[in-house]
């Protein structure tokens, strides 16, 4: 089992400052890191890398799309800024050696337009999303698109939505992030959810209900680690949680208290709950 920390739990864009906190990362026993970033200028991909390597930790590359930078834009410019800015991601994905890039790439986060998605901005999701195909072939990433919950995303929010876009899609390379955060308010079981979505799932984000301490909550860790093994998924379980004194993080994600006494608990005690709960072999251990 992968287990991953995202890089948003200290800081709003990675890059040199805080390589050292890698070497603390592998300490607590994860596998990898989910750098996150929301600008791809002066990347540094290459100290990235290199940083990951001596702490033999692996690579996972995570974005958003932000501002009015949408995928489903009225305005073709924007639409094509936006699938620009997806193929730059998808570069410095590959840049620092991640197989997965992933976020939730259809319409920018927060943006509530006070209607639902219409027909067009469907078929613009599902032509801009297949235009990276070969940015993805070239660069040998697979592109983990994520649905948002209703309140920071009126495009894609369901599981059974992701499963029809990614099928309208159809490319080996484009799935479904499903993260339990968005699916505890979204969907009706989260079990469910992840049967649904089967093999289209290419990443996960194991976080609790509120993004505190996974195991502290009440996200339906057995349902989810069940189903994950029904689909057969063999690829990342990564904790996702936001500084809440990151001021940008903290407002994008509405982010306003401590989700844990020390935001670190949320990586350190977090690891240790997936750990026990994914070391249990087989139906009986996960008492279904
Ligand atoms: C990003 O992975 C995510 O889950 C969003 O809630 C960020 O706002
Ligand atoms: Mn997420």
């Amino acid at each position: 089992m992968k287990m991953g920390i995202n890089t948003l739990l200290w800081t709003a864009a990675f890059d040199r400052g805080p390589l050292s906190l890698l070497t603390r990362i592998r300490s607590w026993g994860f596998d990898g890191v989910e750098i996150a970033r929301f600008n791809f200028a002066d990347f540094p991909a290459l100290e990235i890398r290199r940083g990951l390597a001596e702490n033999g930790l692996q690579p996972i590359f995570c974005s958003a799309l932000t501002g009015q930078t949408s995928l489903i834009s009225g305005n073709a410019k924007v639409r094509k800024q936006a699938r620009d800015f997806l193929v730059s991601g998808i570069e410095c994905a590959a840049s620092i050696g991640a197989k997965v890039f992933c976020g939730p790439f259809v319409s920018p986060v927060g943006q509530l337009l006070g209607r639902r998605r219409t027909a067009e901005e469907w078929n613009w999701a599902i032509e801009g999303l297949t235009s990276l195909g070969d940015a993805l072939d070239a660069n040998d990433v697979t592109l983990a698109v994520e649905p948002l919950n209703r309140f920071e995303c009126y495009a894609l929010n369901t599981a059974e939505d992701a499963a029809c876009l990614i099928d309208a899609v159809g490319h080996p390379r484009i799935g479904v992030l499903f993260d339990t955060f968005h699916a505890n308010i979204e969907e009706k079981s989260i079990a469910a959810a992840v049967d649904r979505l089967g093999s289209r799932i290419k990443h996960v984000h194991t976080c609790e209900n509120d993004r505190g301490i996974p195991g502290s909550g009440h996200v339906d860790w057995k349902g989810l680690f069940a189903a994950l093994t029904r689909c057969g998924y063999d690829g990342w379980h990564v904790i996702e949680s936001f500084g809440s004194n990151i001021p940008e993080i903290a407002a994008a994600a509405c982010v306003w208290r401590d989700l844990a006494p020390d935001s670190e608990l949320i990586a350190s005690e977090g690891l240790q709950f997936l750990r026990r709960m994914t070391h249990r072999k087989g139906s009986a251990a996960l008492g279904i």
